[in-house]
C-alpha cells in the first residue's frame, strides 16, 4: 500500500519535472523548433503556389496578364509601374525541362522571341543580348525564367542569342558588339541588356529598362552569398560591370562599345567598366535586395581558358578604347534563325589574327522534296 506521505512525494516530483520541462521549452531553441514545424505545415498546405519565404512562382500571374486586353480600340500606355510585378521569384532548376514546355508556357511570345504586352502600349523596348556557345542547358533555364519575368514588367522585348561559331577561344565582349549591331539593325531598341546565360534574376522589381547612365544589374549573386560583388572583389572606383548590364544605344556608342580583343576568360568586363567612365558616364545599380541573381553552377568552359594577357590589356584601356571597339568590330554572320523563343545569330568572329573564312558550321540542309518514284524505289 502506498502511504499518503509517499503520494505527496510523487506529486511534488511530478510537478518538479513539469516545471523543468516548461523551463526548457520556453528557451529560444524551442521557439525555433516550433517555427520549423509550422513552416513544414504551411509548405504542405500551400501546394507550392506562393513560396513566400523563397519567392513566388514566376508563372503565377501570367494568365491574368494575357487576359488584360485593351478596354477600347485606342491603346493607351501601360502604367509607369506594372501591376504584375510581384517582387522575389522562386528559382530552382528542375531536371527534364524542355524548350517545348517553355514555349507552351509562353503563348504570347512570337517568332524570334518577341513580345508586346497585349493590353497596353509599352513605355519601353528592350533587347536582351546573350553571348553563347555550348550552354544549351543553361539557356533553357534562362528562357524559362526570363520570358515571364519580362512579361510581368510589361515590356516590348526581344531575345537575341549570339552564338560564336567554331572552336576558337571564346570572346564574350566581341559577341556583345555583334549583338548590339545586329539587334539595332532589326529594331530601334531603346535599351540593351547584355546578359550572361547562367544568371537568373530573382526579383522582378529589377526592371529591365535603362537608366540615364549605364546600369549594372547583377550586383548580388548567390555564389557570393548575395553580398555586393563590388565590395567582395574589392574593386576600385565602383567599376565592376560583369554578368548583366544595361545600356542605351547612345551609352554604347559614347564608350565605343566593348573591346574586341579579350580572348578567353576574364578582364573584358573590367575594361567595359573603365570605358563607361572614359565615355564620361558613371555606373548606376539597383539595390542589393532587388539586383539578386542565382547562378547556374558550372566550371570554366573548354575553349575559354583564363586570358593571361588580361592585366596588361587592362592597363592600356585608356589608350586603346577609341581604337578598338564598336567602330572596328569585324565579323561574318553565318546563320540567322527566328526561333519560337529567341533569335539565334551564329557568327564567325575570327581569331586574334583577324577574320578569316568561317570554320565549318553545320548549316541546315536545304529540304529537297523526294520524288514519289524515288521513295517507292527504296522499298
Ligand atoms: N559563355 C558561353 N560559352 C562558353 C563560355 C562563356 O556561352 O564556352 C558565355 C555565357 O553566356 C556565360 C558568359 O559567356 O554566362 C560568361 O562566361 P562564364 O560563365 O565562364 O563567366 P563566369 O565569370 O565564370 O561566370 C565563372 C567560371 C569560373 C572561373 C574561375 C576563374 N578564376
Ligand atoms: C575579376 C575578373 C573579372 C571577373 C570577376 C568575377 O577578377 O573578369 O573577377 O569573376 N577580372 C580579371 O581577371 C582582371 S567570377 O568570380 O565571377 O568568376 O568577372
Amino acid at each position: 500500500m502506498v502511504s499518503i506521505q509517499s503520494k505527496w512525494r510523487y506529486l511534488f516530483m511530478f510537478l518538479g519535472v513539469q516545471l523543468v520541462v516548461m523551463a526548457l521549452l520556453s528557451r529560444e531553441g524551442y521557439q525555433k523548433r516550433v517555427t520549423y514545424f509550422m513552416r513544414i505545415f504551411r509548405k504542405s498546405d500551400g501546394g507550392g503556389r506562393n513560396l513566400s519565404a523563397s519567392g513566388s512562382d514566376v508563372y503565377a500571374n501570367l494568365t491574368a496578364l494575357a487576359r488584360a486586353l485593351p478596354s477600347s480600340d485606342v491603346m493607351t500606355y501601360c502604367p509607369q509601374t506594372s501591376p504584375f510585378i510581384r517582387g522575389p521569384i522562386h528559382v530552382s532548376f528542375p531536371s527534364g525541362l524542355t524548350l517545348a514546355q517553355v514555349q507552351r508556357k509562353n503563348p504570347l511570345v512570337v517568332r524570334g522571341g518577341r513580345y508586346r504586352p497585349p493590353g497596353c502600349e509599352s513605355r519601353h523596348s528592350t533587347a536582351i543580348i546573350i553571348p553563347h556557345r555550348n550552354r544549351e542547358h543553361h539557356l533553357k533555364f534562362l528562357l524559362y525564367y526570363l520570358h515571364p519575368f519580362l512579361q510581368r514588367q510589361q515590356l516590348n522585348y526581344g531575345i537575341y542569342i549570339i552564338h560564336q561559331a567554331g572552336n576558337y577561344t571564346f570572346n564574350r565582349a566581341k559577341l556583345m558588339n555583334v549583338g548590339f549591331r545586329e539587334a539595332m539593325r532589326e529594331e530601334n531598341w531603346d535599351c540593351l541588356f547584355f546578359h550572361d546565360v547562367d544568371l537568373i534574376p530573382e526579383d522582378d522589381r529589377n526592371t529591365y529598362v535603362c537608366d540615364a547612365n549605364p546600369k549594372h544589374a547583377a550586383i548580388a549573386m548567390d555564389k557570393f552569398g548575395y553580398k555586393q560583388v563590388l565590395v567582395l572583389l574589392q574593386l576600385p572606383y565602383n567599376l565592376y560591370f560583369g554578368g548583366v548590364s544595361a545600356l542605351t544605344p547612345l551609352h554604347y556608342l559614347k564608350m565605343n562599345g566593348f573591346p574586341n580583343n579579350y580572348w578567353g576568360w576574364g578582364g573584358e568586363d573590367d575594361d567595359i567598366g573603365v570605358r563607361v567612365s572614359l565615355g564620361g558616364m558613371h555606373i548606376t545599380r539597383p539595390s542589393v535586395r532587388v539586383g539578386r541573381y542565382k547562378m547556374i553552377k558550372h566550371k570554366l568552359d573548354k575553349g575559354n581558358d583564363i586570358n593571361p594577357k588580361r592585366f596588361n590589356m587592362l592597363a592600356k584601356t585608356r589608350q586603346s578604347w577609341k581604337l578598338d571597339g564598336m567602330n572596328t568590330a569585324e565579323y561574318e554572320i553565318v546563320l540567322r534563325q527566328y526561333l519560337p523563343l529567341y533569335t539565334n545569330i551564329t557568327v564567325d568572329i575570327g581569331t586574334e589574327d583577324g577574320l578569316h573564312k568561317p570554320p565549318t558550321v553545320a548549316k541546315p540542309e536545304p529540304v529537297v522534296p523526294a520524288k514519289p518514284n524515288q521513295e517507292q524505289g527504296k522499298s
